[in-house]
C-alpha cells in the first residue's frame, strides 16, 4: 500500500506529464507562438529549410524521444528495444527502397556528423580529399580549412569553369590524375545545377578514389525523380533529412555493401563498407540514436514515396526556375545564369550593399533568405556578395509560378530601396497578405 503522500506525488507528476506546454512553460510557449506567427506571415526562402508535415512533427515530438537504443537493431546495449528495432528497420527499408541502395544508416544526428562518419569509414587522417570550395558552392565538410575536413585531411579543391560557373570536369579530371585523392565529394550547398554523377564516377575510377555524393539539398528532388539518382555511381551517399525531402532534423548515409577498394585501402579490415559505415556512426562518433527522429524520418520517407511528393518535387523545380526567370528579367545576375534545382544564388557583387546587408533588409520586409558567397567573392564570408534563395518551403505551402513572379517583384522593390523603412513596411504587408492565402504545413493544418 502506498501512503497518501506517495499517491499525491504520482498524481501530481501525472498531471505534469499531461500538461500542455502553455501551462508548464509560458516562456517557451510564447517563443513558439511567435515563431509560428513569423512562419505564417513571412516567405521562407532559405534553400535548406522546409515545412515538415504534421505527421512528421508528431513523430518527432513523440515518446520515442525517451528511448535509449545504442547499437543497431538486434544488437543493442539496452533492454526493451524490440519496438524501436522494428522502427529503425522500417526506416532503413523505406530508405533503401526509395533510393535503390544496398545499405542505409539512419542514425546520423545531421549532415555534418554523417559526413564525419564517411571520413572515418573510408580514410585515414592526412589522406587527400577533393571537394568544391565554399565560394563555389561546396560544404564546410568537403575540405574547408576551418573545418575538421580541412585540418585533419589534405584538401585539394576543385573549381568551376570561369565562364559557365559550373563544375569544370576536364580540370577536375586533370587535378584528380595529378593529386590522386582518396575521396572525391560531389554535391554542395550553393550549386544550382544538376550534378553529372556518371562523369564523376569515371574520374574517381581513374584516380582510384572513392566517390561520395552529398545530396543534403537535393535528396527530395532525387526521391521525387526530378534529379538523377547518384546511388549506382557512388560508393557512398550522405544526406540531411530536413531539406527538400521534408523530414525531421537529421541525417542518413547510403552505401554499397562491399568496398571496391577494400584490398587497396583497407586490406587488414575484417569489415566490409556497410559495416565500416555503421561502426563509424556508432560507436566511433555517436552514442544513442534519436529514435524520435528516426520515427519521423520513417514517416517522411513514406510521404516521399507518394505520387503527391513527385508532383511536389516537380513544382519545387518549376518554382525555382520561375523565380530565377523573373529576377533575370528584372536585371539581376544569377550564379550560372539560372537554376536546375530548388535554389538560385543572386550575385550582388556589382550592387552597393553586401549580401548580408541585403538579407537583413529583405528580412525586414518579411522575405527570409540567407547571405552566401558567390564564385570570386571579394567579400569576407561573414558578409559575402550573394543571396541564396530556395523554393522548397513556399512550394510546400502550395505556391506556384505566379506567386514566384510576385516574390521577384517584392525582392526587387526592397533591393532597389534597401534603406527605406516605408518600402520594408509596405512589402511586409503584401508578403503577409500573400502568405495568408496558403496553408502552412505543420502550423495551419493542425
Ligand atoms: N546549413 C546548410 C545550408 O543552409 O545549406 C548546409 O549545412
Amino acid at each position: 500500500m502506498m501512503d497518501n503522500s506517495a499517491e499525491r506525488a504520482i498524481a501530481q507528476s501525472n498531471s505534469y506529464v499531461r500538461s500542455s506546454l502553455a501551462s508548464v512553460d509560458s516562456c517557451v510557449h510564447e517563443l513558439l507562438l511567435r515563431q509560428e506567427r513569423q512562419e505564417r506571415t513571412t516567405l521562407k526562402l532559405i534553400a535548406s529549410e522546409n515545412f515538415a508535415s504534421s505527421a512528421v512533427l508528431e513523430a518527432t515530438g513523440s515518446i520515442f524521444t525517451n528511448k535509449y537504443a545504442e547499437g543497431y537493431p538486434g544488437a543493442r546495449y539496452y533492454a526493451g528495444n524490440e519496438i524501436v528495432d522494428e522502427l529503425e528497420n522500417l526506416a532503413i527499408e523505406r530508405l533503401k527502397r526509395l533510393f535503390g541502395s544496398e545499405h542505409a544508416n539512419v542514425q546520423p544526428y545531421s549532415g555534418s556528423p554523417a559526413n564525419q562518419a564517411v571520413y572515418r569509414a573510408l580514410l585515414k587522417p592526412r589522406d587527400k580529399v577533393m571537394g568544391l570550395p565554399i565560394p563555389e558552392g561546396g560544404h564546410l565538410t568537403h575540405g574547408w580549412d576551418i573545418n575538421f575536413s580541412g585540418t585533419d585531411y589534405r584538401r585539394v579543391p576543385y573549381g568551376l569553369h570561369e565562364k559557365t560557373q559550373q563544375i569544370d570536369h576536364d580540370l577536375l579530371r586533370d587535378t584528380a590524375k595529378r593529386e590522386r585523392p582518396r575521396l572525391i565529394w560531389i554535391g554542395g550547398t550553393a550549386y544550382p545545377r544538376v550534378f553529372d554523377y556518371e562523369v564523376m564516377a569515371e574520374i574517381a575510377l581513374e584516380a582510384n578514389a572513392y566517390l561520395v555524393a552529398d545530396i543534403a539539398h537535393i535528396s527530395g528532388l532525387i526521391a521525387a525523380g526530378v534529379h538523377p539518382n547518384p546511388v549506382r555511381h557512388c560508393d557512398v551517399v550522405s544526406s540531411t533529412s530536413h531539406k527538400s525531402i521534408r523530414g525531421p532534423r537529421g541525417g542518413f548515409i547510403l552505401s554499397r555493401n562491399e568496398d571496391r577498394y577494400q584490398a587497396l585501402y583497407h586490406p587488414k579490415s575484417k569489415y566490409n563498407l556497410a559495416r565500416r559505415i555503421d561502426r563509424a556512426v556508432f560507436p566511433h562518433l555517436q552514442g544513442g540514436p534519436h529514435m524520435n527522429v528516426i520515427a519521423a524520418l520513417a514517416v517522411a520517407l513514406q510521404e516521399a514515396a507518394t505520387p503527391a511528393f513527385r508532383v511536389y518535387g516537380q513544382q519545387t523545380v518549376k518554382n525555382a526556375k520561375a523565380l530565377a526567370q523573373a529576377l533575370l528579367e528584372r536585371g539581376y545576375d544569377l550564379v550560372t545564369g539560372g537554376t536546375d534545382n530548388h535554389m538560385l544564388i543572386l550575385d550582388m557583387r556589382d550592387r552597393p550593399l553586401s549580401g548580408k546587408a541585403y538579407a537583413e533588409r529583405l528580412s525586414k520586409a518579411g522575405i527570409i533568405t540567407n547571405f552566401n558567397m558567390v564564385p570570386g567573392d571579394p567579400r569576407d564570408p561573414a558578409v559575402t556578395s550573394g543571396i541564396r534563395l530556395g523554393s522548397p518551403a513556399v512550394t510546400s505551402m502550395g505556391m506556384r509560378e505566379g506567386e514566384m513572379v510576385q516574390i521577384a517583384a517584392f525582392i526587387d522593390l526592397v533591393c532597389r530601396q534597401p534603406n527605406d523603412p516605408d518600402v520594408h513596411a509596405s512589402v511586409r504587408k503584401d508578403v503577409a497578405n500573400l502568405c495568408a492565402a496558403f496553408e502552412v504545413p505543420g502550423i495551419t493544418d493542425r
